[in-house]
């Protein structure tokens, strides 16, 4: 079953990862360098089974990051609470003001200039993917870029986009952790990406990171009539905080179950028109849910 290899990993950092304090400093077990691979056009999709995953939330976040945005507030829009730890706790930091979650995020809803003011991110993947800006001032938009390739030169070695932009990385709020994603097209139409993750939060991270991942090779593939064919991930400093081996060991007492399938329904006549509504995933029957804190 394809999901042993998350299993696995997850037995492989709890047995052999490396203990340090990290910069959360809640303290990691970490093991450096990790690999799996599915392959889409035999079903085996990573909706991981052995927990819940709120699978239209990491699409939704996939949505956004290819909106281009960088502001929490259309994330909020679509229930998307995610990413407000980090706008919360510089808010904090500098107002002193002691607001909850809660009302942070009602803020951010209801007051537009306290949106602008509060709820950016800094210039992270949405800005990358679409509007890298070079030393020249020339906007680069990766995605289109990397949509026309596919479509004129499927073969090209150069089909990526990256969002490890040096000189703005001091201004990000949380610095690419799905930092590169290569594509790669077979001789029989099928599209397969390889997604490179310097830093991967093994219980809460990669559930997300997978499914986004997924749901772009999607869009991508129908963006350029193409095949589903294998999900590669590269894991660097793979680790699980010290306030998840309970849970992590709780997921590997459970028995993978069939894998479910993701798909389109309908056609968008762009990259930049799809919606929740586009994706449907069909036969998923996970086990419960398992709560976990963030590490900000
Ligand atoms: N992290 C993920 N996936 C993400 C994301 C963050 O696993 O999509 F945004 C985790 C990895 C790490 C932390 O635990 O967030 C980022 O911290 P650092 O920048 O110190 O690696």
């Amino acid at each position: 079953h394809p999901e042993f290899q998350y299993l696995d990993l997850m037995s492989r950092v709890l047995e052999q990862g490396d203990k340090r304090i990290d910069r959360t400093g809640v303290g990691t077990l970490s093991v450096f360098g990790a690999f799996a691979r599915f392959d889409l056009s035999r079903g085996e999709f990573p909706v991981l089974t052995t927990k819940k995953v709120h699978w239209k939330l990491a699409v939704k976040e996939m949505l956004w990051f290819l909106s281009g945005q960088t502001n929490i507030r259309p994330l909020l829009k679509e229930g998307v609470r995610i990413w407000t730890d980090w706008p919360l706790a510089r808010f904090r930091r500098e107002t002193e003001e002691e607001l909850s979650q809660e009302a942070f995020e009602q803020r951010i809803l209801d007051d537009e200039r306290f949106a602008e003011t509060w709820g950016d991110l800094g210039p992270v993947y949405g800005k990358q993917w679409r509007r890298w800006q070079g030393a020249d001032g020339v906007v680069h938009d990766q995605i289109q870029a990397l949509i026309e390739t596919l479509r004129n030169n499927p073969y090209s070695r150069r089909m990526l986009f990256h969002a490890w932009n040096v000189a703005d990385i001091s201004s990000m709020a949380l610095p690419p952790c799905h930092m590169v994603y290569q594509f790669h097209v077979s001789t029989d139409g099928k599209l397969s990406l390889m997604m490179y993750q310097r830093s991967c939060d093994l219980l809460l991270g990669a559930p997300f990171n997978w499914v986004g991942a997924v749901a772009l090779m999607l869009m991508v593939a129908q963006q350029a009539q193409l095949e589903l064919g294998e999900f590669v991930w590269v894991g660097g400093d793979v680790h699980l905080y010290l306030n998840h081996l309970d849970q992590a060991r709780l997921q590997l007492t459970r028995e993978p179950r069939a894998l479910p399938t993701l798909k389109l329904v309908g056609n968008a006549a762009s990259i930049d028109d799809y919606r929740i509504d586009d994706f449907e995933l069909s036969g998923y029957t996970p086990h419960p849910a398992i709560k976990a804190d963030v590490a900000v």
